[in-house]
Formats: C-alpha cells, structure tokens, sequence
C-alpha cells in the first residue's frame, strides 16, 4: 500500500471507427502498470463532458487528441505524481480540480478519465486482484445481463431505420456463458434470414446488422423469427431498444424519415406504447430527446409501470441530473457511460444515487470502442445487474463478453 504515482504516459491510439482516442499508463513506485484507453460516442448527449479534440484540420479530419496528451503531461502528471494511487477520489478531485470547468472542457474528459481509469487499474494490479473485485470488494458477484445489439440503425448505420439499436436481452438465461450462447445463435438465426431475404449482413458500428430496413416494425419482426428459429421463447429472451430519440427532435417534433411519420411527443408516447403492447420490448433508452422534459414525465407516467424507461442523453450519468429526474419522476433506470461524466468516482457516486432511488443501472459501451474491457469488470463491480456492449461480433465487443465469461469464472471458483 506504500506505492506511489511515478509516471503518467498518455498517447495516441485509434479506436473501431480508426478515429484517435486516448490510451494511459499510470505507472506506480513498484513497476507496476495500469492502462487505460477511452471511448467515443456518435449520439452524443448535448451536456455530456467534452471530449478533447485538436480540431486541426490537416491532421484526422481534426479529430486527433494531442491537446488532451498534452494536458496530461503538462497539468495532470505535475499534480499526481507522489500520491497515493489508491486514494481513487482524492485523484480524481485534483483533475477535476484542475480542471476547474462545470464539464471538464479545459483538459478534456478523455484525458482525465484516460488516467482515472490507468490508476485504478494499476490499484487492482498491485493488489493483484481482478478490478471487479479491488472496485467491488467481496459485495462483487452479480454478472450482469447483456443487451445486445443486434440490428443498427440511427446514427450508427447507414441505412433509414430510425431506432438507433436493436437489442436483445436473454433474461432466461442462468449465467453469462449462457446468455452469450443465446445472443450468438439468435445472431446467426438472424443472418441466415436476412442472407435468405436478398439482404445486407454486414454489420454496424456496434456490430450488429444494419439491413437496408426502413421500419422499425420490421426489425422487430425479424428479431422475433430468429429468436424463434433458434429455439427460444419470449419468455427467455426479450427485446430492448435505444431510440436516441434526441436525435430524431427538430422544432418540438419527432421526425421518422425512415417511417415517413411526424410525431407530436403525445403521438411519440402512443406509438412506443404500440411497439410495446405489440412486441416483447421490455426497455426503451431515450425514447424522448433529452430536451423533452415534460414528454419525459409523461412517457414515464404513462409507460414506467411495465417498461423499464433508461436515460442516456438524458442523464449522461451526471449526479445533478439523475437527482433532478429522481425528483421530478422521470424514467426509471440511467444508462452509466464514465466518459460522460470523466471520471471514476463520478461515475460511482452517479451508479450509487440510482440504485439508492431503485433505478436501475446499465453499464454501457460506447459505439466507438477500444479493446479495453473496464465497464465488464464495472458491471460486476457494482452488481449493475446489466450491460450493454453491442453485438457478438467485432472485438471490441466481444472482448467485454468474453471479459464476463472469465469474471464468471473466477467467481464460481472461489
Ligand atoms: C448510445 C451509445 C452506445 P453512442 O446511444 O447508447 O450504444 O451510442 O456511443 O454513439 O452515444
Ligand atoms: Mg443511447
């Protein structure tokens, strides 16, 4: 428990859509190393933490993030180094701190949670225990069920369907090895009809499909024949959606151009509730834009007794937020995405207020990803009870899933 900040190494890597993203070494007194790398959204919500970019044009579109690097040499590392890694929050108030900013814009969410994240790694690792449980302690045990992206719509693909995500969710499913088996044979269910449809199977950013549908009703549909053709029931495995309905708002209206529809926030409600009285959708993320209050109250009114009702862009796992929705009753779970917010303990204390209120909490990817699998160990960490990390295709997918399956596994030998 003697070691000490030595070292702080950010650099630049690329992450699934070959944009740049941030990687961190924090590196303790006694050799040991944590690494961390930060992902990207596409849908991102408008009060999210800002995510640090050159804006150069001459260099990846402006994307590359040697400001953010800089900002870890130049700011951070002077200020962590000598302390005391495993005083996580300590560390964290510092770069906030340092920061000085309502949401992180001076040195970037990206690099300060690129070193959040190393540090506590680097804490499990000179502990040598798995992070779940140096982040959990011995309450870590509950695998969560994942939801999985199965057909991509929205921001992520480029064909007309309006829901940005499609997922299933095998809450039949005894453990994770399970759910993962479930979740793959549905996949590959699903392809076989699409390929027998004349239809696209290449897949998305977050892996899953993104046939050229226009209609929602019509993913839907193929969901359910696959779930079928591979011998389960909608008993076992149910259906989940991310509208991003933020996405969809312009001028107080809700634009459908793959269904051809214009929706007031009433219609909206009407025709999720169709969706859910006509189909096994047990969750719906954003099905109002995050700047929809008074839709949200209504929608969770109307449908938060029998769906569970997650805020993304809504919340963006912001503390203030969630507690200013707790209060004024509005959706019933908070999808959890550390980049949102910048760094762990943030993150932590924004989990903590949800499951105090019996919100429940997704721990989510992002759909520009890197191989680094901390939400897998996060999830179990503080028994989120779900996760969301995409198909079971593309590594930086899998690697969350396949993560899981060696949590399980450590857990069931103890
Ligand atoms: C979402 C996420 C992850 P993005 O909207 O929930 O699936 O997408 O990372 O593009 O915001
Ligand atoms: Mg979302």
């Amino acid at each position: 428990m003697n070691a000490k900040i030595k070292e702080i190494l950010s650099r630049q890597i690329i992450d699934s859509r070959g944009v740049p993203t941030i990687e961190t070494d924090v590196i303790l007194t006694t050799g040991t190393i944590g690494r961390a790398a930060v992902p990207s959204g596409a849908s991102t919500g408008k009060f999210e933490a800002v995510e640090l970019r050159d804006n150069d044009k001459n260099q990846y579109f402006g994307k590359s993030i040697y400001k953010a690097i800089n900002n870890v040499e130049k700011i951070i590392k002077p200020a962590l180094l000598g302390q005391n890694p495993f005083n996580q929050k300590e560390i964290d108030l510092i770069m906030i701190n340092k920061d000085g900013s309502e949401n992180k814009s001076k040195l970037g969410a990206n690099a300060i949670l690129s070193v959040s994240l190393a540090n506590a790694k680097a804490c499990a690792c000179e502990e040598g225990i798995s992070l779940y449980k140096y982040l959990g302690g011995i309450f870590a045990s509950t695998l969560p069920i994942p939801m999985m992206n199965i057909i991509n719509g929205g921001a992520h693909a480029n064909n007309k369907l309006d829901f940005q995500e499609f997922m299933i969710q095998p809450v039949g499913s005894c453990d994770i090895k399970e759910s993962i088996k479930m979740g793959s044979e549905v996949f590959h269910e699903l392809k076989k009809i699409l390929n027998k449809n004349g239809f696209s199977t290449s897949v998305g950013d977050e892996g899953g499909f993104a046939p050229d549908f226009s209609c929602n009703k019509e993913a839907l549909d193929v969901i359910l024949e696959a779930i079928k053709n591979a011998g389960y029931n909608n008993d076992e495995i149910k259906i989940c959606i991310d509208v991003a309905a933020s996405e969809l708002y312009k001028n107080n209206k809700y634009i459908l151009e793959g269904e051809g529809k214009e929706f007031s926030t009433n219609e909206m409600i009407s025709y999720l509730e169709s969706i859910v009285a006509k189909y096994p959708v047990i969750s719906i993320e954003d099905g109002l834009s995050e700047e929809d209050y008074q839709g949200w109250q209504c929608l969770t009114s109307r449908m938060g007794n029998n769906c569970q009702l997650v805020g993304d862009d809504l919340f963006v796992t912001n503390y203030k937020k969630l507690e200013k929705g707790i209060e004024e009753k509005i959706a019933n779970a908070i999808l959890i995405k550390p980049n949102q917010c910048g760094t762990l303990s943030e993150t932590l204390d924004t989990i903590l207020l949800a499951q105090k209120h019996n919100y429940k909490t997704i721990i989510s990817h992002r759909s520009g990803e890197t191989e680094d699998t901390f939400i897998s160990d996060l999830s179990v960490a503080v028994n989120s009870g779900q996760i969301k990390t995409g198909s079971v295709s593309r590594g930086e997918r899998t690697c969350k899933y396949n993560q899981l399956i060696r949590i399980e596994e450590e857990l069931t030998r103890q």
